[in-house]
Formats: structure tokens, sequence, C-alpha cells
């Protein structure tokens, strides 16, 4: 079999990348221990849909983190799911699309939206860009984010809305894990990488955002990103 390579976005501040869906993907791999060569790319458009991150497997570019872990379930014959019931596999999709169609949309919001935000981002984000064109970029890549969160509705919303929906999506998230290790018992599935992409995206990364007085006050939301970041990154200080 011919080598899996995988693109993500740049890592910054102890993270793999600062794209949940490349972290996520990066974390899967680590769960299902597929052996891969991670190649770091400073724009999503090297990627067949533009987005990040993309693969090549068996000699086909492929994107979409979802789409690419289908894939490498049958490939590699691996489901971290496989100790799921079907009514676990069940609540475990509508985890993914509450933490992948909405609460990522917050995040995005946060970064590219929050003028405190905009220089980190520039020079985090973006940084792998090579200055002048990072700076000419930088201004059209914040307006096709704007369009992109207006188009899925969140954007239009008032800033109080927005905190409303995280912090409801975060309460349903720490209800949900409550006591347990990992959000469906001991071991860690799909659902872990997914929650806590976009999670340690929020709370590890140098963005004002809300969202992180509330992981706090979820009391049990930290410790699960310590809990997996120890379990697969940990002293792997360059992820
Ligand atoms: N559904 C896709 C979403 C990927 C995605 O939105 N990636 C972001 C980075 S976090 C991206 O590349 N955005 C660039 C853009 O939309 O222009 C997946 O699961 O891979």
């Amino acid at each position: 079999m011919s080598e899996l390579k995988v693109f993500h976005l740049p890592g910054r501040w102890d993270l793999k990348s600062v794209s949940p869906f490349c972290l996520k993907l990066d974390a899967f791999l680590r769960i299902a221990d597929i052996p891969h060569h991670s190649i770091t790319a400073s724009t999503p458009f090297g990627g067949p849909k533009n987005k990040a991150p993309w693969v090549e497997i068996e000699g086909e570019i492929m994107g979409d983190s979802s789409l690419i872990i289908e894939r490498l379930k049958k490939v590699y014959q691996v489901n971290p799911d496989d100790h799921l019931s079907s009514e676990e596999r069940g609540i475990a999709v509508a985890i993914e699309r509450l933490v992948e169609e909405n609460l990522y949309w917050v995040m995005v919001y946060d970064r590219w939206c929050r003028t405190e935000n905009w220089a980190t981002l520039k020079d985090s984000v973006l940084g792998d860009i090579p200055q002048p064109l990072r700076a000419m970029l930088a201004p059209y890549a914040r307006r096709s984010v704007k369009k992109q969160l207006a188009g899925h509705g969140m954007g239009l919303h008032s800033h109080a809305e927005i905190c409303a929906i995280a912090q409801r999506d975060i309460s349903a998230l720490s209800d949900f894990l409550a006591a347990k290790s990992y959000f469906f018992g001991d071991r860690p599935s799909l659902t872990d990488a997914t929650v806590y992409s976009v999670l340690a995206n929020i709370y590890a990364v140098p963005f004002t955002s809300p969202m992180k007085t509330m992981l706090e006050q979820a009391q049990n939301l930290l410790p699960f990103i310590t809990r997996f970041k120890a379990e697969y990154y940990g002293d792997d200080t360059a992820q």
C-alpha cells in the first residue's frame, strides 16, 4: 500500500493544527494508530475542495475529514467506534453535527470577526503564508469568512445571541460527558477526537472568546481536553 499523506493547516500553541477539522483527523489517526506522513500546508487551497484537511490515499486525493475517516476505516480495517451501541452511534452523529456545523462557527466568528483577535489571527492561522502575500491575502480571506458566516446564519446573529448559542452547545457537551472519562465511557471514540479538536482550539489558543469562561464553568470539559491530549499527544510538545 502506498504511503498515506495527510495535509493539514499549521500547528501553533502546542496544538498540531489551528484547524479543528485537521486536528480531528490527526487525533483519529492516533486513536486508530494508522501510519502516515503528515504535511503542513500554509493554505487550504491545495485541497480538492479548497478546504483543509485533505489526503493522498491509494494514489487518490480526497478532502473532508469525515469522508476521509470513513475511507480510512475501510482501507485500514479499523473502527474506534466499534464498542458503541446503535443508540450511541446515533448520538455520536448528533454530537458531530453539533460540534462541526454549529459550535465550530462560533469559534470562527470569535477568531475572524472580533477586532481584538485580528492581529493574532493574521500571524498565526495565516502565519505560514510568506509576506507580502499574507498582507494581501488577509483582508480577502476575512471577507470570504464573513460571507461564509452570513451564509451559515451564525454571522447574522447579535453578539449576545451567539454567546447564548455557544452556551447551549457547551452545556449539552458537558451534560452528556458528565462524570465519564470519554464521551462513551472509558474508551475513546471518534466523538472524543471531534470534541477535543474544537474545544482545544477554543481554549488552548490566545484568541479572545467568551467560550473560554463557559468551558471553565463547565468543570468537566477542561479535564477532558487535558486527558485526551495526555493520552494521544503526551510529551509531543511540537504538536
Ligand atoms: N467539512 C470539512 C470542513 C473543512 C473546513 O472547513 N476547513 C477549514 C479550516 S478549519 C477550511 O479549510 N476553510 C477554508 C475556507 O473555507 O476557505 C471537513 O470536515 O474537512
